[in-house]
Protein backbone atom coordinates (compact mmCIF):
# COMPACT_ATOMS: atom_id res chain seq x y z
CA UNK A 1 0.00 0.00 0.00
CA UNK A 2 0.98 3.37 -0.83
CA UNK A 3 -0.49 6.63 0.93
CA UNK A 4 -0.64 9.95 -0.13
CA UNK A 5 -2.38 13.15 0.38
CA UNK A 6 -4.11 16.42 -1.66
CA UNK A 7 -5.57 19.76 -0.36
CA UNK A 8 -8.58 20.93 -2.65
CA UNK A 9 -9.56 24.44 -2.81
CA UNK A 10 -6.39 25.40 -0.84
CA UNK A 11 -7.78 24.03 2.37
CA UNK A 12 -9.70 20.28 2.29
CA UNK A 13 -7.00 17.64 3.10
CA UNK A 14 -7.99 14.43 1.26
CA UNK A 15 -5.66 11.30 2.40
CA UNK A 16 -5.92 8.46 -0.08
CA UNK A 17 -4.18 4.88 -0.05
CA UNK A 18 -3.04 2.83 -3.07
CA UNK A 19 -4.03 -1.03 -2.57
CA UNK A 20 -3.15 -3.10 -5.49
CA UNK A 21 -4.72 -1.52 -8.35
CA UNK A 22 -7.41 0.44 -6.28
CA UNK A 23 -7.33 4.33 -5.30
CA UNK A 24 -8.69 4.74 -2.13
CA UNK A 25 -10.31 7.52 -0.24
CA UNK A 26 -9.16 6.70 3.40
CA UNK A 27 -12.22 7.57 6.19
CA UNK A 28 -9.22 7.63 8.92
CA UNK A 29 -5.96 9.26 9.95
CA UNK A 30 -3.43 8.21 7.55
CA UNK A 31 -1.29 6.93 10.41
CA UNK A 32 -4.08 4.55 11.86
CA UNK A 33 -4.43 3.37 8.26
CA UNK A 34 -0.42 2.36 8.33
CA UNK A 35 -0.64 0.61 11.53
CA UNK A 36 -4.15 -0.87 10.69
CA UNK A 37 -2.35 -2.19 7.35
CA UNK A 38 0.69 -3.31 9.50
CA UNK A 39 -1.49 -5.64 11.42
CA UNK A 40 -3.55 -6.88 9.00
CA UNK A 41 -6.46 -5.20 9.04
CA UNK A 42 -8.64 -3.59 6.62
CA UNK A 43 -8.44 -0.19 5.61
CA UNK A 44 -11.46 1.98 5.83
CA UNK A 45 -12.25 3.99 2.91
CA UNK A 46 -14.17 3.92 -0.30
CA UNK A 47 -12.64 3.55 -3.51
CA UNK A 48 -12.33 6.12 -6.16
CA UNK A 49 -12.98 5.80 -10.10
CA UNK A 50 -10.87 7.34 -12.69
CA UNK A 51 -8.62 9.41 -9.88
CA UNK A 52 -5.38 11.31 -11.94
CA UNK A 53 -2.72 10.38 -9.89
CA UNK A 54 -0.12 10.94 -12.94
CA UNK A 55 -1.22 14.27 -13.34
CA UNK A 56 -0.40 15.29 -9.80
CA UNK A 57 2.00 13.87 -9.94
CA UNK A 58 3.99 15.45 -13.23
CA UNK A 59 2.03 19.02 -12.78
CA UNK A 60 1.41 18.79 -8.90
CA UNK A 61 -2.20 20.24 -9.40
CA UNK A 62 -5.56 18.76 -11.14
CA UNK A 63 -7.99 21.10 -11.17
CA UNK A 64 -8.36 22.88 -7.60
CA UNK A 65 -6.50 19.69 -6.20
CA UNK A 66 -3.16 19.86 -5.32
CA UNK A 67 -0.63 17.30 -4.11
CA UNK A 68 1.02 18.04 -0.34
CA UNK A 69 3.62 15.92 1.67
CA UNK A 70 1.23 12.50 2.88
CA UNK A 71 0.96 13.77 6.37
CA UNK A 72 2.16 16.03 9.34
CA UNK A 73 4.20 14.04 11.29
CA UNK A 74 4.90 15.28 14.95
CA UNK A 75 8.14 14.49 15.23
CA UNK A 76 10.88 14.06 13.03
CA UNK A 77 14.17 12.73 13.37
CA UNK A 78 17.60 12.25 11.83
CA UNK A 79 20.66 10.37 11.51
CA UNK A 80 23.82 11.31 10.20
CA UNK A 81 26.88 9.96 8.98
CA UNK A 82 25.59 6.63 8.15
CA UNK A 83 26.92 6.27 5.25
CA UNK A 84 31.00 5.60 4.67
CA UNK A 85 30.81 9.05 2.20
CA UNK A 86 29.73 10.40 4.87
CA UNK A 87 32.66 10.36 6.90
CA UNK A 88 34.41 12.13 4.79
CA UNK A 89 32.05 15.05 5.02
CA UNK A 90 34.02 18.49 5.37
CA UNK A 91 37.28 16.97 5.09
CA UNK A 92 37.93 19.63 2.34
CA UNK A 93 37.37 22.22 5.55
CA UNK A 94 38.32 23.17 8.39
CA UNK A 95 36.07 20.66 10.74
CA UNK A 96 35.91 20.59 14.57
CA UNK A 97 38.19 18.07 15.68
CA UNK A 98 38.21 15.87 18.85
CA UNK A 99 41.57 14.68 20.10
CA UNK A 100 42.89 14.66 16.57
CA UNK A 101 39.81 12.79 14.61
CA UNK A 102 37.10 15.07 12.77
CA UNK A 103 34.02 15.03 14.69
CA UNK A 104 32.53 13.08 11.86
CA UNK A 105 35.28 10.45 11.65
CA UNK A 106 34.56 10.33 15.50
CA UNK A 107 30.96 9.39 15.47
CA UNK A 108 31.61 7.55 12.14
CA UNK A 109 33.97 5.08 14.34
CA UNK A 110 31.96 5.16 17.60
CA UNK A 111 29.06 3.23 19.16
CA UNK A 112 26.50 5.57 19.39
CA UNK A 113 25.29 7.15 16.31
CA UNK A 114 24.49 10.62 15.76
CA UNK A 115 20.50 11.36 15.96
CA UNK A 116 19.15 14.56 15.92
CA UNK A 117 15.89 16.47 15.99
CA UNK A 118 15.18 17.42 12.31
CA UNK A 119 11.63 18.99 11.83
CA UNK A 120 7.70 19.62 12.83
CA UNK A 121 5.19 18.80 10.48
CA UNK A 122 4.86 22.48 9.83
CA UNK A 123 8.16 22.63 8.90
CA UNK A 124 8.13 19.79 6.18
CA UNK A 125 6.80 20.38 2.86
CA UNK A 126 5.74 17.87 0.02
CA UNK A 127 5.83 17.43 -3.25
CA UNK A 128 5.72 20.35 -5.58
CA UNK A 129 6.30 22.61 -2.58
CA UNK A 130 9.56 25.07 -1.92
CA UNK A 131 12.32 24.21 0.28
CA UNK A 132 13.90 26.86 1.67
CA UNK A 133 17.28 28.35 1.66
CA UNK A 134 17.67 30.14 4.56
CA UNK A 135 18.33 33.94 4.43
CA UNK A 136 21.34 33.69 6.44
CA UNK A 137 22.59 30.90 4.59
CA UNK A 138 25.24 31.04 1.43
CA UNK A 139 25.82 27.28 1.28
CA UNK A 140 22.61 24.98 1.15
CA UNK A 141 22.47 21.60 0.11
CA UNK A 142 19.78 19.11 -0.21
CA UNK A 143 20.19 15.33 1.32
CA UNK A 144 19.21 12.75 -0.33
CA UNK A 145 17.70 10.07 2.17
CA UNK A 146 15.72 7.09 2.63
CA UNK A 147 13.40 7.57 5.76
CA UNK A 148 11.28 5.30 7.90
CA UNK A 149 7.79 6.11 9.43
CA UNK A 150 7.59 4.27 12.90
CA UNK A 151 5.08 3.74 15.33
CA UNK A 152 5.68 4.77 18.79
CA UNK A 153 7.50 1.02 19.27
CA UNK A 154 9.93 1.74 16.59
CA UNK A 155 7.69 -0.82 13.99
CA UNK A 156 8.22 0.06 10.66
CA UNK A 157 5.21 1.12 9.49
CA UNK A 158 6.69 2.61 5.92
CA UNK A 159 9.54 4.13 4.01
CA UNK A 160 9.91 7.87 2.11
CA UNK A 161 11.84 10.11 0.44
CA UNK A 162 13.38 12.31 2.41
CA UNK A 163 15.08 15.76 1.79
CA UNK A 164 16.88 16.95 4.80
CA UNK A 165 17.72 20.14 3.08
CA UNK A 166 20.76 21.79 5.52
CA UNK A 167 22.81 24.65 5.62
CA UNK A 168 26.11 23.14 5.55
CA UNK A 169 28.18 27.05 6.25
CA UNK A 170 26.51 27.20 9.32
CA UNK A 171 27.01 23.79 10.32
CA UNK A 172 30.36 24.09 8.97
CA UNK A 173 31.25 27.04 11.13
CA UNK A 174 30.41 25.54 14.44
CA UNK A 175 29.28 21.85 15.90
CA UNK A 176 26.83 23.90 18.18
CA UNK A 177 25.25 25.25 14.90
CA UNK A 178 24.07 22.29 14.48
CA UNK A 179 20.13 23.13 15.11
CA UNK A 180 20.02 26.15 12.87
CA UNK A 181 21.24 24.45 9.98
CA UNK A 182 18.76 21.55 10.44
CA UNK A 183 15.81 23.18 12.10
CA UNK A 184 13.58 25.94 10.15
CA UNK A 185 10.64 26.99 7.82
CA UNK A 186 10.83 24.62 4.82
CA UNK A 187 13.93 22.51 5.72
CA UNK A 188 12.33 19.45 4.70
CA UNK A 189 10.72 17.53 2.19
CA UNK A 190 9.10 14.47 2.16
CA UNK A 191 6.68 11.79 -0.23
CA UNK A 192 5.11 11.95 -2.34
CA UNK A 193 4.08 8.29 -0.85
CA UNK A 194 4.34 6.58 1.96
CA UNK A 195 5.00 2.78 1.29
CA UNK A 196 4.73 0.04 3.33
CA UNK A 197 7.25 -2.47 4.08
CA UNK A 198 5.74 -5.44 2.09
CA UNK A 199 5.80 -2.91 -1.28
CA UNK A 200 9.77 -1.90 -0.69
CA UNK A 201 11.11 -5.74 0.51
CA UNK A 202 14.77 -5.16 1.25
CA UNK A 203 15.69 -1.40 2.17
CA UNK A 204 18.87 -2.03 1.74
CA UNK A 205 18.68 -2.57 -2.31
CA UNK A 206 17.44 0.52 -3.28
CA UNK A 207 18.62 3.31 -5.51
CA UNK A 208 18.83 6.94 -4.41
CA UNK A 209 19.10 9.73 -7.59
CA UNK A 210 19.74 13.35 -6.79
CA UNK A 211 19.62 15.68 -9.41
CA UNK A 212 19.91 19.61 -9.22
CA UNK A 213 18.63 21.69 -11.94
CA UNK A 214 19.32 25.03 -12.61
CA UNK A 215 17.80 26.84 -15.23
CA UNK A 216 16.70 23.73 -17.03
CA UNK A 217 19.85 21.94 -16.81
CA UNK A 218 21.22 19.54 -14.58
CA UNK A 219 23.43 21.54 -11.94
CA UNK A 220 24.92 17.97 -10.31
CA UNK A 221 23.94 14.57 -10.35
CA UNK A 222 24.50 11.52 -8.13
CA UNK A 223 23.31 8.40 -6.79
CA UNK A 224 24.26 5.67 -4.57
CA UNK A 225 22.65 2.52 -3.14
CA UNK A 226 21.36 1.44 0.54
CA UNK A 227 23.44 -1.21 0.66
CA UNK A 228 26.54 1.16 1.19
CA UNK A 229 24.24 1.86 4.62
CA UNK A 230 26.52 1.50 7.41
CA UNK A 231 24.52 2.40 10.50
CA UNK A 232 21.34 -0.16 9.63
CA UNK A 233 18.46 1.34 9.82
CA UNK A 234 17.20 -0.62 12.89
CA UNK A 235 20.31 0.10 14.88
CA UNK A 236 19.18 3.87 14.02
CA UNK A 237 15.86 3.22 15.42
CA UNK A 238 16.88 1.60 18.75
CA UNK A 239 18.69 4.71 19.25
CA UNK A 240 16.34 6.72 18.53
CA UNK A 241 13.67 5.40 21.16
CA UNK A 242 16.63 5.31 23.93
CA UNK A 243 14.82 6.91 26.98
CA UNK A 244 13.25 8.80 24.16
CA UNK A 245 9.27 7.93 23.69
CA UNK A 246 8.16 9.01 20.42
CA UNK A 247 4.60 9.17 18.65
CA UNK A 248 3.20 7.03 16.17
CA UNK A 249 4.13 8.68 12.86
CA UNK A 250 7.39 9.97 13.76
CA UNK A 251 10.07 10.06 10.77
CA UNK A 252 13.30 9.20 10.89
CA UNK A 253 15.72 10.17 8.21
CA UNK A 254 18.39 7.51 7.47
CA UNK A 255 21.35 9.81 6.62
CA UNK A 256 23.00 10.78 3.32
CA UNK A 257 26.02 9.76 0.70
CA UNK A 258 25.13 12.01 -1.64
CA UNK A 259 27.26 15.40 -0.59
CA UNK A 260 27.42 18.04 -3.66
CA UNK A 261 30.83 20.19 -3.30
CA UNK A 262 30.94 23.62 -1.93
CA UNK A 263 29.64 25.17 -5.46
CA UNK A 264 26.52 23.71 -5.70
CA UNK A 265 24.69 25.11 -3.05
CA UNK A 266 21.16 25.79 -3.78
CA UNK A 267 20.19 29.01 -5.39
CA UNK A 268 16.17 30.48 -5.62
CA UNK A 269 14.62 29.03 -8.96
CA UNK A 270 16.43 25.77 -8.62
CA UNK A 271 14.99 22.30 -8.85
CA UNK A 272 15.54 19.64 -6.17
CA UNK A 273 14.88 16.11 -7.64
CA UNK A 274 15.40 13.19 -5.76
CA UNK A 275 14.21 9.43 -6.84
CA UNK A 276 14.51 6.20 -4.47
CA UNK A 277 13.68 2.66 -6.50
CA UNK A 278 9.90 2.14 -5.61
CA UNK A 279 9.00 4.76 -3.26
CA UNK A 280 8.90 7.60 -6.64
CA UNK A 281 10.46 11.17 -7.32
CA UNK A 282 10.20 13.97 -5.07
CA UNK A 283 10.72 17.17 -6.85
CA UNK A 284 10.81 20.28 -4.76
CA UNK A 285 11.54 24.10 -6.19
CA UNK A 286 14.33 26.24 -4.06
CA UNK A 287 13.25 29.51 -2.33
CA UNK A 288 15.56 31.73 -0.64
CA UNK A 289 14.50 32.49 3.21
CA UNK A 290 12.61 35.41 3.31
CA UNK A 291 10.71 34.42 -0.57
CA UNK A 292 8.93 31.98 1.03
O1 LIG B 1 25.97 16.52 11.61
C1 LIG B 1 25.84 16.21 10.47
C2 LIG B 1 24.56 15.78 9.89
C3 LIG B 1 24.68 14.46 9.24
C4 LIG B 1 23.59 14.17 8.29
O2 LIG B 1 22.58 14.82 8.22
C5 LIG B 1 23.77 13.04 7.36
O3 LIG B 1 24.79 12.33 7.42
O4 LIG B 1 22.88 12.85 6.53
MG1 LIG C 1 21.24 14.18 6.56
Amino acid sequence: MRIFRVVKKGSHYVHYAIVGNDVVKLDEDPVKALIRYSESKEILGDKVIGFNLEELLTKFKNGDTRITKPFDPIEVWGSGISYEMARERYSEEDVARITGKTIYEKVYDAVRPEIFFKATGNRCVGHGEAIVVRSDSEWTLPEPELAVVIDSRGKILGYTILDDVSARDLEADNPLYLPQSKIYYGCCAFGPFIVTPDEVGNPYSLDIRLKIMREGRVLFEGSVNTNKMRRKIEEQIQYLLRDNPVPDGTILTTGTAIIPGKDKGLRHGDVVEISITKLGTLLTPVVKGTQW
